[in-house]
């Protein structure tokens, strides 16, 4: 175990680390086999990977209701999963078939489900800060005690909607999470021009928005820092978390990923958010010989049920394009 993958709580449960396993390895497994269909050529488009990220999404999620909201960016694959949108609505979408959550039209980085109140999937960076911030203010207006969580990455903070979401939110205390997951890196903008080298809380200070930073690749902390986060946020107000994490693929698919050194990417890797996790609850006894094999049978089931769903799936009539694909399904 590496000096950054401290010893799991005294009273973390079983069944909820295993779930947290779970959840990382779906998110994981999901987008290794994503990156194979893109090189057959059965997802087409663009593709971003969120590998290295997945205790992100799991551990903020797990302070969220059904009835909050969720806003991700195009990296959206693990938030979708964590948030329950069925793997099979996701492939579906990526090979774009009708099936698809978005029945099609959206692909990789347009994932949307009402009914599970994920609201995106934006192409623009910084594209789902005002669509938080317009679900929070509804939340406020028709009285209801819910928190809207944006995921956004650090490449967004340069963004003018950045700044006028994060005054508004301030300025009429809305019920936004905000979590920046800052991956050191946007597209391929080298390091010292990136905001990633700026302290993010600052800036959510600046506009009076409380702001706490949490070490991104392990999954008990974000979990814990985003619990407390979200119960401030229930209360009526906005707040701020900086996810530090990083990628472990390139920004996309079309990516060479030239601008990173193999050294880099490799210190990162020791820090992998599954392996550092099993190997705590190796260390605690939470998880025994055959545990991880059976959560990985378990996983892969679901995902050839995924990916049967995808190829089986029609593609859309062409004089559907243009209707409205955000009926809940
Ligand atoms: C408004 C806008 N400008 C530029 C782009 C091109 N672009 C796509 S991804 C990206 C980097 C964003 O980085 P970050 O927000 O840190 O997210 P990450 O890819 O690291 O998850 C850029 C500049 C875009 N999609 N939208
Ligand atoms: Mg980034």
């Amino acid at each position: 175990m590496t000096a950054t993958a401290p010893a799991v709580p005294a009273g973390l449960e079983r069944e909820h680390a295993f779930h947290l396993l779970r959840e990382m390895l779906r998110i994981r497994r999901f987008e290794e086999r994503a990156a194979e269909l893109y090189s057959l050529g059965k997802i087409r488009g663009f593709l971003h990977l969120y590998i290295g990220e997945e205790a992100s999404a799991v551990g903020a999620m797990q302070s969220l209701e059904p009835e909050d909201a969720v806003v991700a960016t195009y990296r959206d694959h693990g938030h979708a999963l964590a948030r329950g949108l069925p793997a099979g609505s996701l492939m579906a979408e990526m090979f774009g078939k009708k099936n698809g959550c978005s029945r099609g039209h959206g692909g990789s980085m347009h994932f949307f489900n009402a009914s599970r109140r994920f609201y995106g999937g934006y192409a623009i960076v910084g594209g789902g800060l005002p669509i938080a911030v317009g679900l929070a203010l509804a939340d406020k207006l028709e009285g209801r005690e819910r928190v809207t969580a944006c995921f956004f990455g650090e490449g967004a903070v340069a963004e003018g909607e950045f700044h006028e979401t994060l005054n508004l939110a301030a300025l009429w205390r809305l019920p936004v999470l905000f979590l920046c997951e800052n991956n050191l890196y946007a597209m391929g903008t080298a390091l010292e021009r990136s905001e990633a080298q700026i302290d993010l809380r600052l800036k959510a200070q600046s506009y009076t928005v409380p702001a706490e930073a949490v070490d991104g690749m392990d999954v008990l902390a974000v979990e814990r820092a985003v619990q407390g986060a979200a119960k401030v946020v229930r209360g009526g107000a906005p707040y701020f978390v900086e996810i530090r994490t990083y990628r472990f693929r390139a920004h996309s698919m079309a990516d060479p990923d030239l601008y990173r050194s193999k050294e880099e990417v490799e210190h990162w890797r020791h820090r992998d958010p599954i392996d550092t996790f099993v190997a705590r609850l190796r260390e605690a006894g939470l998880l025994g010989g055959a545990d991880l094999g059976g959560i990985e049978a378990e996983v892969a089931s679901e995902l050839g049920a995924a990916v049967t769903e995808a190829e089986a799936g029609e593609w859309e009539p062409v004089e559907d394009l243009t209707k409205d694909v955000t009926t809940p399904r």
